[in-house]
Order: structure tokens, then sequence, then C-alpha cells
């Protein structure tokens, strides 16, 4: 059986449409994430922050325009988190102090930058084997539905993490269980120094999900708005009780795969190409046309952004560093989970 040719995104999300002061709000939440990786870079080649470093700066639409209708579902994502778990709610100050291995972080700086987690804004981490955690999201998508909440599960990977058998296994049990899940492939072309079409036969990486019978879409998502909508209406799909959705958002990372990579892989001029399309580029210029901000308005948001960033890098820095002697006690949770 292959997907009903009636199944169908909504046409429209169930969301509000979003006027100056919305978009304001996500220029914002994109910019510091932009930010706070900055200093996070910076940092590393001070050696403050150490272990792998992967930056999200030129993907942060994603994160961003999903968060606006899954604020309170619940997200699992790969080691380039750093902008997923900001969007979700996690505070630029226990995000740095992740990085800086304190105990103030979001993990008690036993993490790192490969394993934000945090519980209370439901980011269930922040994971290293490339597409392990597919199958995760489909637990939680279980966990969903067995307590009966009104919630979805989503669950980021990459493009290379489409070519794994973990990925495919978890795609054909979600869609056969109908698990309230959406799966979002951010498809930056590379994983590490491998080009897409160098990676796999299929390049059009949605046309996966025919194989289990799941509704898919693709589209680019450098414009926040694009995705905000989408991402919507995907979700309220899966919120309804209708079975999971593939979403290949076509995206760019401006850095190399990690801090040690400096992206030499990249035909000519593909990156300058590409950051046209920067999504804080395209945001502050509909704030500017089309909704009239003023530079100096533009001006004042990036000031108070660059404060609170800096103001994350003071707090990690101030922080103590991780008690190693409890390291051990947060392996195994000790109350199950619960
Ligand atoms: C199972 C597994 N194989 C290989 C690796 C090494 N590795 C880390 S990231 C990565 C590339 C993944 O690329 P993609 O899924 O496109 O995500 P992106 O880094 O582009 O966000 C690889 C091969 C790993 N972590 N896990
Ligand atoms: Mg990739």
């Amino acid at each position: 059986m292959s997907a009903p040719e009636d199944m169908t995104l909504p046409a429209k999300s169930s969301l509000p449409e979003l006027d100056g002061a919305g978009l304001e709000t996500l220029y914002r939440e994109m910019l510091l994430i932009r930010r706070v990786e900055e200093l996070a870079a910076k940092a590393y080649t001070q050696r403050k922050i150490l272990g792998f470093c992967h930056l999200y700066i030129g993907q942060e639409s994603v994160a961003v325009g999903a968060a606006a209708s899954t604020k309170d579902d619940y997200w699992i994502a790969a080691y380039r988190e750093h902008g997923h778990a900001m969007a979700k709610g996690v505070p630029a100050n226990e995000m740095m102090a992740e990085l800086f291995g304190r105990a103030t972080g979001s993990s008690k700086g036993y993490g790192g930058s490969m394993h934000i987690f945090d519980k209370k804004h439901r980011f269930m981490g922040g994971w290293g084997i490339v597409g392990g955690h597919v199958p995760l999201a489909n637990g939680v998508g279980w966990a969903i539905r067995q307590r009966k909440e009104n919630r979805v599960c989503v669950c980021y990977f990459g493009d290379g993490a489409m070519h794994q058998g973990a990925f495919f296994e978890a795609l054909c049990l979600a869609q056969l269980y109908k698990l309230p899940c959406v799966f979002i492939c951010e498809n930056n072309y590379y994983a590490m120094g491998t080009p897409l079409h160098r990676q796999s036969a299929v390049t059009e990486l949605a046309e996966r999900a025919k194989g289990v019978g799941m509704l898919s879409e693709s589209f680019e998502g450098f414009d926040v708005e694009i995705v905000r909508e989408r991402v919507a209406r995907a979700a309220d799909f899966a919120r309804a009780g209708n079975g999971p959705v593939l979403l290949e958002i076509k995206t760019y990372r401006h850095r190399g795969h990690s801090m040690s990579d400096p992206a030499k892989y990249r035909p000519k001029g593909e990156l300058e190409e590409k950051k046209l399309l920067d999504p804080l580029r395209i945001s502050a210029a509909r704030l500017t046309e089309d909704f009239g901000y003023t530079d100096a308005q533009m001006e004042a948001i990036r000031e108070d952004i660059y404060t609170e960033a800096q103001a994350a890098w003071d707090f990690a820095e101030s922080s103590p560093e991780a008690d190693a002697s409890k390291l051990y006690e947060y392996i195994y949770a000790p109350d199950g989970g619960q």
C-alpha cells in the first residue's frame, strides 16, 4: 500500500497571520542563536570550550520557524543542536554554561555541545550517533499516545542521517503505528565533507517517505515565515491523529561541519551564493521593507541581542566547573526518569 492519494496536509495552518511584532520576535530568536554561536566559536579557539562543537549558523530559520507551532511539544535533535535547544526555550546562559562545562549548564556541564538536554522544556537532546535518535523519537511519540497528551514529537536530523538503517526502520514503524511525529530532515547538502549527490542516488530526500506510505513535503527553509507556516501544517496534521509527516527542509550551514573543519570541499562561490539566502538577511529585509522598521530600530535590536549573548558568556565564565565527583550519578535516572 502506498500513501493514500487523499492524504494531504491542511492548506493553511492554525497559526494566526504573522505581523511585524511577531516577526521581530522570531528575528530576535534567530539573532540570539547566531550571536551565541559566534561567541562559542571564539571561546572554542580560546580553548574555553573543549570537545566537539558543530555550529548551526545559517540554519536558524528552521528551528525558530518550527518552534512557533511546537513550543510545548517534544523535540529531539542530533549534535548540531545549539539552535534547537535555544529555540525550544533553553536559556542562553544555560546553553553557554553547558558549552563551557560548567555546573550551571543545562546538563550540569556533563554533556557539552552535543548533549544539551532540558526536560523542563521537553528538549530530549542532543545525540551524537548519526540517525541513532530517530527511533527514540518513535518512543517519545508512543509515550505521547499512551499518556494521552495533545502533543507531537519533532525530530531533527541531517541529510546524511537519511541513509542510516535506524532511520528507515524508525520511519517504517512510525507510519505503521501512526505515531504523532514530525520528522524534519535539515538538508544542508553535506554530511561532513560529502555532498548530497555523493551520498545517495536519490537526492529528492522527501521521496523516501513514499516507501513507507508516509506523507512528505520538501521546501526551502531560508525564510523563517515559510518554515513557521509549513511546519505548523505538519504539526496540525500529526496532532490531529493522522500519523507522522516527513519534511525535507532545504538549508545551508555557513561554517564547516565542526570547529575543526575549514570546509575546503565546497565549490568556489557556493558559500557566497548561499549567504544571499541567510535567514537573518531575509527577515531583516522584510522587517524594514514591509513592516517599516527603521535602521535605528534594527540597530537597537542588534544591541539588545549582543548584550544578552555577552551576558551568557560572562555567566558561563563566572560559573563553577562541573563537579567531577558526581559524574556517574547522572548515567541512569535514579527514579526511572519519572
Ligand atoms: C553512526 C555514525 N556514523 C558516522 C558518524 C560520524 N559523523 C558525525 S556527523 C556526520 C555527518 C552527518 O551529516 P548530516 O546527517 O547531513 O548532518 P549535518 O552534520 O549536516 O547537520 C558523520 C558521518 C557518527 N557520528 N555516527
Ligand atoms: Mg547535512
